[in-house]
């Protein structure tokens, strides 16, 4: 009966060493404070549920002598090539170990603290869950971090098409593009974005439509961005799933506090001047709502609508971190230099 403390012990030590890689990689990895703070605490609860029965889980313990040290030393089953498998392997040998833990302690007739183990392990279950979800939060903000957020619109871009106004931008350095297109049919509006899929995934730019869900999807694009009046935020985080990136156009404080609420990941704020390139926009909301979302939106926002060269250090100056344009770059001569120069500004170089 005593070999199953060794098993006990083994299997606490498993299930510690686990969430102690867990939490290291939620606290300076992700740097999140409540997940790294749920993983602490019930690596805790781990530890102190077999306190009672301690000395005999350290008599039975026997490592030197372990046949499963020689057989770790010869398989190479855990090799890991991403944070997600990393993760993932660590979640479960935490939630076998607890089925172990739980298992050994039933037949010591220990079934009170067996309960205990069984509710740790349903906890490690959700717990992988908020994980997912929180490392998901980080990777989609990574790909909306830039300073310049463009897009297209081939009606204002002189001639040229779609594809080579998004190859100009991706050579002058854009992170971030939007295909935003009113006037196509949906087969050639997906075609296109097929295209530029291909193009931004090549040179690791987010690459975003605009309306279209369903283009959204068939492409693999980052994300989809609405608007006010298309389908609500939740039900396209259904359609997408929680990976893609949605943002929302937001005109007010009242639209930007609803999109936070129901899941959008970034919204447009604006337009911030007149703009004639979007039909059915509404009256410039300027400067006093910018002032709004830098100090009360705790999602990254983007800010749009008539911001030219001229006029941003305006914008840039009231705090807004990044700046979305459409006339201003597809209608320019040069796009590569238009944005070498729009860039050098947000730099704070040449004002
Ligand atoms: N959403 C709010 S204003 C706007 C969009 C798509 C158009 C901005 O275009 P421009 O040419 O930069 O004013
Ligand atoms: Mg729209």
């Amino acid at each position: 009966m005593q070999k199953f403390y060794r098993i006990i012990d083994a299997n606490v030590n498993r299930a510690s060493e686990g969430l102690r890689v867990l939490e290291d990689i939620a606290r300076f990895y992700y740097a999140d404070t409540t997940v790294s703070l749920q993983l602490k605490k019930i690596r805790h609860g781990i530890r102190k549920g077999i306190m009672d029965c301690l000395d005999l889980c350290l008599k039975e313990r026997d490592s030197i002598n372990d046949v499963g040290l020689f057989i770790s030393k010869e398989h190479k089953m855990d090799h890991k090539t991403s944070v997600k498998e990393l993760v993932t392997a660590n979640f479960k040998r935490v939630q076998e170990a607890l089925r172990t833990i739980e298992e050994n302690l039933k037949i010591l007739d220990q079934y009170e603290a067996s309960k205990v183990y069984e509710e740790y392990r349903f906890i490690s279950y959700s717990l992988e869950k908020g994980f997912f979800k929180m490392s998901s939060i980080y990777s989609k903000r990574e790909k909306l971090e830039s300073d310049l957020y463009c897009l297209t619109a081939e009606e204002y871009s002189n001639g040229r098409s779609n594809i080579e106004i998004v190859k100009a931008m991706i050579n002058a350095g854009v992170k971030i593009i939007q295909y935003r297109e009113k006037e196509k049919k949906l087969q050639d509006k997906y075609r296109e974005c097929l295209k530029i899929r291909e193009l931004t995934a090549n040179h690791g730019v987010t690459f975003i439509v605009n309306d279209d869900v369903d283009i959204a999807m068939l492409v693999k694009a980052d994300g989809v961005h609405i608007g006010q009046d298309d389908l609500p935020v939740e039900k396209v985080r259904e359609l997408v799933g929680e990976d893609m990136i949605i943002g929302v156009s937001t005109h007010s404080s009242k639209q930007a506090e609803e999109a936070v609420r129901r899941g959008a990941d970034y919204i447009g704020v604006g337009p911030i001047y007149r703009t004639f390139t979007k039909k059915d926009v509404c009256e410039p909301v300027g400067l006093q709502y910018l002032e709004y979302a830098v100090k009360n939106v705790k999602i990254p926002f983007v800010a749009i609508g008539g911001i030219k060269e001229h006029n941003l250090f305006e914008v840039k100056s009231r705090g807004a971190k990044c700046i979305a344009m459409v006339t201003e770059i597809v209608g320019a001569q040069n796009v590569e230099e238009k944005i070498e120069s729009i860039r050098e500004k947000l730099r704070g170089e040449n004002q």
